[in-house]
């Protein structure tokens, strides 16, 4: 079994799909290296390691790259199966499932996101963003109940694959929720996902990891948006 020395994930603290990744990681208890990468001025590493995408993150494995997070965050769950928990379910119609909504997360709210945040050009476009995140929200407010059974997360009584990929996003909801003045995942609209949201927030392995310095979050947004290589899909 790999140890610490054999793993490193190049990131960016900001992403949600690195996030999503280090969060894995801690649940696992998995020692790693991490670097800090700069998306206006990218490592020889990081080209090297993903010259399809040239995207963060990327997890080196005793050197090896592994690529695109939802496909790390399984590879981690099956070289480190007997390792911390399991992240995705063993049995393999809830694990169809579980993959099921995690690609919704990633296409629904992902894009939403991209255009609450980075897409829009006025607070009209916004605005048409939250409307379609709501409409994502309410909808994976139907799938926990369907997924948790009752339990505190998507994934039963621990943070699984679905937890880890939409929570992901929850340092950037932080954001909007300054935006909007409103909170995005609305105790009113999805009472059930905002309670998860807190107990997601809370978890040990969610720790220093997702982002909860808005201002911060607001800088480097700014930072962001001036990156002439930065084209969000
Ligand atoms: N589908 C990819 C998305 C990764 C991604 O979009 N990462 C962004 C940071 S949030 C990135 O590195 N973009 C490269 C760039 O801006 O040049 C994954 O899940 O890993």
């Amino acid at each position: 079994m790999a140890g610490g020395g054999d793993l490193k994930v190049l990131g960016v603290w900001t992403s949600p799909f690195v996030i999503r990744v280090r969060v894995v990681l801690n649940l696992k208890s998995l020692p790693y290296e991490y670097a800090e990468e700069d998306l206006g001025n990218k490592s020889a590493l990081l080209l090297g390691s993903n010259p399809v995408h040239e995207s963060v993150p990327v997890l080196l494995h005793a050197g090896r790259p592994v690529n695109e997070s939802q496909i790390i965050v399984q590879y981690i769950d099956e070289v480190w199966a007997g390792t911390g928990p399991a992240v995705l379910p063993s049995d393999p119609y809830e694990r169809a499932v579980a993959r099921f909504w995690a690609a919704y997360v990633d296409d629904k709210v992902g894009s939403a996101w991209l255009g609450m945040l980075f897409k829009c050009r006025n607070e009209e476009e916004r605005m048409e963003a939250v409307a379609r995140a709501d409409a994502a929200l309410e909808t994976l407010e139907g799938a926990f109940k369907e997924c948790s059974k009752g339990k505190p997360f998507f994934g039963g009584d621990g943070i699984g694959f679905v937890d880890v990929v939409l929570g992901g996003y929850l340092g950037w909801f932080g954001v909007i929720n300054r935006l909007i003045g409103r909170r995005l995942i609305d105790p009113a609209r999805t009472p059930l996902l905002a309670a998860w949201e807190e107990r997601f927030r809370a978890a040990d392995a969610t720790k220093g990891v997702v982002p909860d310095d808005v201002d911060k979050m607001l800088e480097f947004l700014q930072t962001l948006r001036a990156l002439s290589s930065y084209k969000p899909e």
